[in-house]
């Protein structure tokens, strides 16, 4: 009878050992919503700055420029559209309102707007311009998604400083939710009150940043009629600031905040760009950057575009930093991306291309010093697909990967995913290649700290037999879904 019990407790032991090995790691919080896994796969997608101040040579217009101002002589919005696309954007935010007040969709709320300016182009379906109109047209016959930026600063409104304006302003929001289809980013940018025109007062107004706009419930007229969209702020709740206007994520970049502690004008920039190690909610950095110097199109810009090799290394230190790439172009006087811009998006976009064509480790063979189980086998990893991942066993919160070349093979580049639907775990890590008969450290020039959704990890070309990543601390156990060399 004794021995009957101990086999059959042998047998539990060992069925129940075998199916956790083939279940995944418990999740580790804070979590992403499934809408912000999403929104991060989508890497890069375009801004688009356009106006009175691209007319008026302005950052930041005054709020008095006169409507007739704007006047594109060859608008093509679809032309925007297929050159983002050329660039391997997969979406477009359009500031639909800037701090001037003057609105690109014809807001029945206000006469600043389109339908008062010189634009003389196609009509929406109440025989009205409506530059948003337009560019929802154009997505969605290009296949791009579209978002909303929508200044809470407002220098042309007579009554802003005071409860009125915030109603009106809630009323635009609404507007724009509920008239131009789904949304899959909502902006709300931070520069704040100040001087303006406020219907003919020219003054300096001052608001509280924190709670003069009423943003929770800016929040939820926004999830009410467009729950995909993700809200943009310094602090989320959806995506956060990366701190600076370069195009540029910490090397060290966790996707998580101290939600309550972060709001609009927050003063700590080295928290936006690294995110927060004790963060209690799930809040992945945005790198926004113009493609030129200004937001807005100034001709005299024209010879300081950035270049392609100069995007694809801000590519490398946004997407391949944990973050997403927001890159604007400002649309010129014609209305259109202007020829150089959009030449050299496309070549960055080339470039990235040839850097990761073919990924070498595919036909690695390759070992792990641990694994969870047939499931979550390191095998797996060279299927690049989102749904296969190494995972270690429970306890195991570090361990190595190795990638061995049938011959010794160059590599310049290696990518890594974590499978972020569970959490972002790795601490830290290193990459070593096996040259001759000797493992060398690769040295990428920068820390080799956080992964999260991606990291890309650029270097001298190293002739290697074999490659191996190690985890060498991490907030549970590894949980990797994605590794490539180049
Ligand atoms: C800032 C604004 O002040 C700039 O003009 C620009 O729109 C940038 C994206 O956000 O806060």
């Amino acid at each position: 009878m004794k021995r009957i019990i101990i086999s059959f407790l042998h047998f539990f032991i060992i069925s129940f050992l075998a199916q956790a090995q083939n279940t995944p790691p418990a999740p580790i919080g804070p979590l992403p919503l499934p809408k912000q896994v999403e929104w991060q796969k989508m890497e890069t997608y375009a801004f688009v700055h356009y106006g009175l101040n691209s007319f008026t040579d302005k950052e930041w217009g005054y709020g008095d420029a006169d409507p007739k101002t704007f006047n594109p002589s060859r608008m093509d919005v679809e032309q925007w559209v297929r050159t983002f696309k050329q660039a391997g954007m997969k979406g477009v935010i359009i500031v639909a309102k800037h701090h001037d007040g003057f609105t690109m969709w014809p807001s029945p709320l206000t006469d600043y707007n389109i339908t008062r300016s010189s634009y003389d182009g196609p009509k929406n379906k109440d025989g009205k311009v409506d530059v948003l109109a337009e560019l929802r047209k154009a997505c969605d016959k290009y296949g791009l998604k579209m978002g909303i930026y929508l200044s809470p600063w407002d220098r042309n409104h007579a009554e802003y400083g005071r409860q009125e304006y915030v109603d009106y302003y809630h009323k635009q929001l609404t507007d724009l939710v509920t008239n131009y289809g789904p949304l899959f980013e909502v902006w709300l940018d931070g520069a704040n009150g100040g001087d303006g025109y406020y219907g003919g007062a020219r003054e300096t107004r001052k608001i509280d940043r924190r709670n003069y706009y009423d943003f929770p419930k800016i929040h939820s007229i926004i999830e009410e009629h467009q729950p995909q969209a993700i809200i943009f702020s310094d602090g989320g709740p959806g995506c956060r600031w990366v701190g600076n206007e370069r195009g540029v994520a910490g090397s060290l970049n966790w996707s998580f905040l101290r939600k309550k502690e972060v709001y609009p004008g927050y003063p700590n920039k080295q928290d936006l760009e690294q995110g927060q190690t004790d963060g209690d909610t799930w809040i992945p950095a945005e790198c926004d950057v113009s493609i030129r110097p200004g937001w807005f199109y100034h001709p005299e810009e024209d010879s300081k575009v950035k270049t392609p090799e100069q995007l694809a290394d801000l590519y490398y230190k946004s997407v391949g930093r944990n973050a997403t790439f927001l890159l604007n172009f400002p649309v010129d006087r014609e209305g259109r991306v202007n020829a150089i811009d959009s030449a050299n998006a496309v070549r960055f976009r080339q470039i990235i291309d040839v850097d990761m064509k073919t990924n070498l480790l595919r036909k690695a063979k390759v070992t792990a010093s641990s694994e969870r189980g047939k499931k979550f086998s390191a095998k797996k990893l060279k299927d690049g697909k989102w749904d296969t991942y190494w995972a270690t066993p429970d306890g195991e919160n570090s361990g190595s990967v190795t990638f061995t070349f049938s011959k010794p093979t160059k590599v310049h580049q290696l990518l890594l995913q974590e499978y972020i639907p569970l959490g972002q775990r790795v601490k830290s890590f290193t990459v070593e290649a096996l040259v001759g008969d000797r493992w060398k450290m690769v040295d990428a020039g920068e820390p080799t700290t956080t992964i999260g959704y991606k990291r890309i990890l650029r270097f001298s070309a190293l002739e290697a037999s074999a490659i191996r990543v190690s985890i060498t601390d991490a907030r549970g156990p590894i949980c990797l879904n994605n590794i490539e060399a180049y």
